[in-house]
């Protein structure tokens, strides 16, 4: 292929959370191999890259009036081992030149991110303070034009565009349902999306309605800081594990009368707060019906090729829209064959033939019963996309096996299992133990985390 043919086109990207910022790098990648690189305009909300990992202590809505998307908190970990989302062209290694633990805080992944597209002048291709108001498409120029705020300056100007990437995510817009009596509870009621910390539910008996990462990760949290109890409220499933004196599961709330929550089980108790650990809505509110993709979240939303093309017009591409095991690392395997589409590396078969290969994977979806078999198809699909570009390869079966260890690691202990240790596909090297555990750390400062105790100290003492 003529390593210049692709220089007028324009590709926009909108969001540059980590699935943006793999869009971004898989480009350089091959910019670095002598291709021509075509326009690339990545168009960010907040003022900083990194997405939800760019933590902000604003709810509803951020300082220009736009809605928040952050949903992170003060205290979060990796709630999966960091061995399992390492980018396999930029090694933990190689960003902090001594292994660190499998379970690093918010801040030290933050920074992780920000290592790899530090390297190169990935930030001359952002515009912060954007947002991407209304989109559409072109059927004869085959081009979309899309509808930009700058924030800053309080101006709507338009761009014209040969690819669009949306890499919005979809964990920011919460899904909120209705309990009957729930308007006359006296105490705090409040979706996960806005929970920025444990530390007002100390001494609090509290509430979470659901039974997935959220209110698994927000329970623990509570309880660790402090709060009196914690019970979790499934609707379908409850987590089902050995929970510590202090944390319980009850089936689904009925409704409340004040400060009382009624379970199907009869079971009634009161509580000072409520918070809807509920998930969230794929929402596209700058997308046309015909563009945009609707889905719940799950392991592979329809319509879209490869799990990223939007079948009916693939130059609109989908990034990291499914629900994750993977991460990082799915995001970088998805972007680089993008990029491959776009840089006319990769031939598309027919719409047919795409409609069936997404058929295939829909159905072997449909059949997966257990956690255990989600991890194994994520893997599957993980292959897949890896089989298709040059994104450098890592062993996805042990990236498989370890998910699978670490489910069973948070079924024996919730509370320890991020004092677990893994190693590495990428490098080989095995994760340090942290020097506290987790339960008894509650500084989740990079300077703390990468401290290295006493023996930090003695070296400061001799210099
Ligand atoms: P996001 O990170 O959501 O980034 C999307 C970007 O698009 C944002 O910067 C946003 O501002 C921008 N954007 C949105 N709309 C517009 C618009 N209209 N115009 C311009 N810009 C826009 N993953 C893990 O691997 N480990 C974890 O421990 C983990 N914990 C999590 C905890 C919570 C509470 C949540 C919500 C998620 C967690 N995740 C975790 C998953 C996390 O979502 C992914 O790691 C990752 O952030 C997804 O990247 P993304 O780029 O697809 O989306
Ligand atoms: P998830 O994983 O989508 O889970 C949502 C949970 O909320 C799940 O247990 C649902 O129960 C429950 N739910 C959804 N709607 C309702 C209603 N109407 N009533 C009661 N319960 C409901 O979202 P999370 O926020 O936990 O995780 C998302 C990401 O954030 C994840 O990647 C983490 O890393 C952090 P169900 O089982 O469907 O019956």
């Amino acid at each position: 292929m003529n390593k210049n043919s692709m220089k007028d086109k324009r590709i926009g990207i909108i969001g540059a959370g980590p699935s943006g910022l793999a869009q971004i790098r898989a480009f350089e990648a091959l910019k670095e191999q002598g291709y021509a690189m075509p326009e690339i305009i990545c168009f960010e909300k907040q003022d900083n890259w990194g997405g939800m990992w760019n933590y902000s202590w604003r709810t509803g809505v951020g300082k220009y009036g736009e809605p928040l998307h952050g949903s992170m908190y003060k205290y979060l970990w990796s709630n999966g081992p960091k061995e399992c989302l390492e980018f396999s062209d930029y090694s933990f290694d190689e960003h902090f030149k001594k292994p660190i633990s499998s379970y690093p805080p918010r801040p030290v992944l933050f920074d992780y991110i920000q290592g790899r597209i530090k390297k190169s002048n990935a930030r001359d291709y952002i515009r912060f303070d954007t947002t991407v108001r209304w989109v559409s498409f072109d059927e004869n120029s085959k081009k979309f034009n899309v509808i930009l705020d700058d924030l800053k300056i309080d101006k709507t100007y338009s761009e014209e565009l040969d690819y669009l990437v949306v890499a919005s995510g979809h964990f920011s817009t919460p899904n909120m349902p209705y309990f009957k009596g729930i308007e006359n509870f006296p105490g705090t009621v409040m979706h996960a999306h806005d929970f920025r910390g444990a530390d007002q539910f100390k001494d609090r008996n509290i509430l979470l309605i659901g039974s997935s990462y959220s209110a698994e990760d927000i329970g623990v949290q509570c309880y660790k800081h402090g709060a009196k109890s914690v019970t979790l409220s499934y609707r379908s499933n409850p987590i089902g594990i050995e929970w510590p004196e202090g944390i319980k599961e009850l089936p689904m709330v009925t409704h409340f009368e004040g400060d009382t929550a009624f379970f199907k089980d009869g079971t009634t108790e009161v509580y000072d707060a409520v918070i809807m650990c509920t998930g969230y809505q794929h929402k596209f509110p700058f997308l046309p019906d015909e563009l945009r993709l609707k889905t719940k979240n799950n392991l592979f939303p329809d319509n879209l090729y490869k799990g990223i093309l939007f079948n009916a017009l693939p130059q609109l591409i989908y990034l990291g829209m499914q629900d994750q095991y993977y991460t990082f690392n799915m995001f970088d395997a998805q972007a680089w064959l993008a990029r491959d589409f776009m840089m006319n590396r990769l031939t598309l078969p027919k719409e047919t033939e795409r409609r069936m290969d997404i058929d295939k994977w829909l159905d072997r979806n449909n059949k997966l019963e257990n956690s255990l078999d989600n991890v194994d198809f994520q893997s599957d699909y993980i292959k897949d996309l890896l089989s298709l570009s040059d994104y450098p390869h890592f062993n996805v079966d042990k990236v498989a096996e370890m998910f699978k260890e670490w489910l069973q690691d948070k079924e024996e202990n919730i509370l320890t299992y991020r004092d677990k240790t893994y190693q590495s596909v990428v490098t080989g090297t095995m994760a340090s133990q942290h020097h506290t555990e987790w339960m008894d750390e509650l500084d989740d400062s990079k300077e703390r985390y990468l401290y290295q105790g006493e023996q930090e100290e003695v070296l400061q003492d001799n210099l």
